[in-house]
This record gives structure tokens, sequence and C-alpha cells, in this order.
């Protein structure tokens, strides 16, 4: 979701220089045993500078003050932060670095090969689907990797799987406790963004891709003797223009363009954003009225990759991105499509909401420092997802449509 490169401003104390420090740490253990045991919940920082705080000044520091400098501190972190985790341009605007190892038109691999996901981000998502979907469940096994407390990914499991907490576990692959480890074991290795999805050629010990558009199509047509269902094809050749053209429309103002509007360092890269991005979803909208799907009646790629924006957006996006125009739910020809896909057999089971809202809502911090996470939009349970979408009959009217003329 976002790179991390400035995992120090987490952990850095609240007041840094050795005098400051030894002060801190007087005082902090003269005044801990006068004062109530502190919440489990609590940041130790917060409360330390509250007892700080309360015997300098009384009960609380003089709002103007407090407010004053908290803010021009806050805001100048905040803007040296982004400025780090989310590349921009000379406007402010989010530009996302692109991935640095590709799939060429030839590539030479093994065969062997081992995927690495995270369940909350968007990118991995489309992978899981086209695998799901094509039957490579078995012939390509998954390692899942959740954010850490820095924002890096770390390979964690749940103990028991009623409850939500997950212990930290080694990789299926290589044994390695980060994705960052797996990386860096790549020949003549790796130091840069370590991103998911991730295909990792077993054989060759390297990384094979981590782009997630060359993944799924290198899923959809590159290893149908190994799939469960080749004759799936996702991308066919008659499709692969009109593909070609959704994607140019969609990536920039959908898929990124939601990540545009979060990330945006300025008013103008903001605005920028938000008008793109609803200016698509309309017009998706008004097309999607007509169309069961975007290239008509067939699934394809250009649907897998919208679909896991679309799925997250009411649930993250519409709140921690400021996508707030409008909700998904207020789009009743995106919705059902949304619900079309998710009632692909297969397609639920890649829908982890709980992960969703846990790996952008507790780790990208810049934008909700309190961690706290929102209720569940009704609109994206289970029990709505699968509710009628009524869009087969799309398919039937088109084909009606289609006898009538010719
Ligand atoms: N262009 C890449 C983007 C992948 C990406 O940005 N993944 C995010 C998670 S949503 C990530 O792993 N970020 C970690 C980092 O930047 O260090 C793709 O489509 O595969």
């Amino acid at each position: 979701m976002y790179s991390t490169h400035i995992t120090s401003f987490i952990s850095t104390p609240f007041l840094t220089s050795k005098n400051s420090r030894t002060h801190t740490k007087l005082l902090h253990h003269k005044l801990c045993s006068s004062t109530p045991k502190m919440s489990l919940n609590q940041n130790p920082n917060t409360n330390l500078i509250t007892t700080i705080t309360k015997l300098l000044w009384g009960q609380s520091l003089p709002p103007q003050l407090l407010i004053s400098t908290v803010r021009s501190t806050w805001s100048t972190t905040w803007h040296l932060m982004m400025s780090q985790l989310a590349p921009s341009d000379p406007t402010g605007s989010y530009t996302r670095p692109t991935s640095q190892f590709r799939i060429t038109s030839n590539p030479k691999f093994s065969k062997n090969v081992h995927l690495y996901v995270g369940l909350p981000c968007p990118w991995a998502h489309r992978t899981l689907i086209v695998r799901a979907l094509k039957g490579l469940e078995d012939s390509i096994p998954v390692s899942i990797a959740s954010p850490g407390i820095d924002g890096s990914w770390e390979f964690r499991v749940h103990t028991d799987p009623n409850k939500d907490k997950l212990v930290p576990c080694l990789d299926k692959a290589n044994g390695c406790k980060t994705l960052r480890e797996v990386y860096k074991l790549t020949r003549g290795g790796y130091n840069g963004r370590s991103t998911v999805p991730m295909l990792w050629d077993v054989e060759k010990k390297e990384v094979f891709c981590n782009e997630s558009y060359d993944i799924i199509e290198f899923f959809n047509s590159g290893l149908n003797g190994i799939a469960g269902n080749p004759e799936l094809d996702l991308s066919p050749p008659a499709l692969k223009d009109e593909i070609r053209k959704w994607n140019e429309i969609i990536y920039p103002n959908v898929n990124n363009g939601v990540y545009r509007c979060g990330f945006a360092q300025s008013q103008e890269a903001y605005d920028k954003a938000a008008e793109g991005l609803f200016r698509t979803l309309e017009m998706l909208e008004d097309h999607l009225r007509r169309s069961r799907y975007l290239c008509g009646d067939v699934l394809t790629l250009a649907d897998v990759c919208l679909f896991t924006t679309l799925i997250r957006f009411d649930v993250v996006y519409n709140v921690l991105f400021k996508c707030t125009k409008k909700k998904l739910v207020e789009f009743p020809n995106l919705h059902g499509y949304l619900r079309d896909i998710y009632q692909i057999p297969k397609v639920a089971e890649t829908c982890n909401m709980g992960q969703i809202m846990e790996g952008y809502y507790n780790i990208l911090f810049p934008l909700n420092p309190g961690g706290i996470k929102p209720l569940m939009p009704s609109g994206t349970e289970d029990e709505v997802l699968t509710k009628p979408h009524n869009r087969s009959s799309l398919q039937l009217e088109a084909k009606v449509v289609q006898h009538s003329v010719s």
C-alpha cells in the first residue's frame, strides 16, 4: 500500500536529545507510581506526555499552545512522511513507482512458481482471482503476508481460525520471516521496494515478476498446461484491444485514482484525482447499464482489475481516501456488476473484508493516526453482496437485439 522508507518515524521517541531522554525517564519513573495503571490500548508515549503535561501545567496544556504546536509539527511531519512514503510530482499528485521485475514477451521460467500476496492489497487480489478462476490453486502455492507495524510485509498465521490474532510464521517457499528477506534472496540481491504481488521462480531462486498485470496475463495464458481450467480465456484475441482501452481509462482514474485521492499532497492534486475518479465511475455506470461486463457478455482481465478496486470502495476508499462524492452502493449498475462478479464461483473466497479493513485503517497511519477502524458499511457485507444481481438478463437482451438486427 505504501513504501516503507522512513519506518524510523514510528519508533522515534517524542523527545530525542540525550538530556531530554534521561529527564523523561526519571520523570516517568517518579510519576508512574502515582498515576493510574495505563490501559493496554493506550500508547505509552501518550501516557508519558499526559503525565508530564499535568506536572508542568496542571490539568492540561493551554489549548492555543497545544493546537499551534501540534498543528505545525504534525503538518511538517505529515508532508515529510507522505513525500517519502507516497512519491508525488511537483503539484502534489501521487506517482506510483514502477515495478522492477516485469515479464518479457518470451519468459524463461521453471514452471515451478510460488505466489506471494497480501490480502488487503488490490493488486495482489487480482492475481488470487485469476489463479482461482483458471484452477491454478494446486499448481501455484501461495504465501500470505500481512502488513507489519512499519508497513512492510511479514508472514503471519492464525493460531485459531476463530480468532483475529495472527502469530509470526515462515513463508512456504523460502522459510523467510519477511517479504524483504525473500526479495533479498534473488540473484544479485535486491534492496528496492518489496511489494506484493510477487511471483517467485522456485528453481532459479529469483523474483520472476512483481507487476500484477503481467502476472494475471501470465496466469491466464502462460500456464495452460498445468491449469485446471485451461479453456477459460480472460483475454481472448478478439477483445485484446478493447481490454487495453478499458485498462488505459480505469488504471489511472480508478485503480490508481483512489490512491491519487488518498495520497494527494495538495488540494489541487486531490481535486483533480477526485474529479477524474467520479467522472469515470459515472461513465462506467452508464456503460454497465447496457453491458453485463466491460467488454460485453464475457468476463475479462479488465473486469478483474476493476472489481478489486470496487470491492474496497465503500469499506476503505470512500472514507480513508476521501473518495466521498458517492458511495458505490449509490451506483446501482456498478453495485450490481460488483455483486455479479462476487457471485462467480471461487471469487468471494478471495475477498477478505476483515483483512482489508485491518490492512488499510491500521497500517496507513499517516491517513488515520488514531488507528480506529470504522464500522463495516452494510453494502459490503456478504449478505448484501450475495443478493440477486439480475444482470444475466442484460446478456439475454443483447442477444435478442443482435437477433432482431441480423
Ligand atoms: N504496480 C504494482 C503495485 C504493487 C503495490 O504497490 N503493492 C503494495 C501493496 S498494495 C506494496 O506491496 N507496497 C509495499 C511497498 O511499497 O513497500 C502492481 O500492480 O503489482
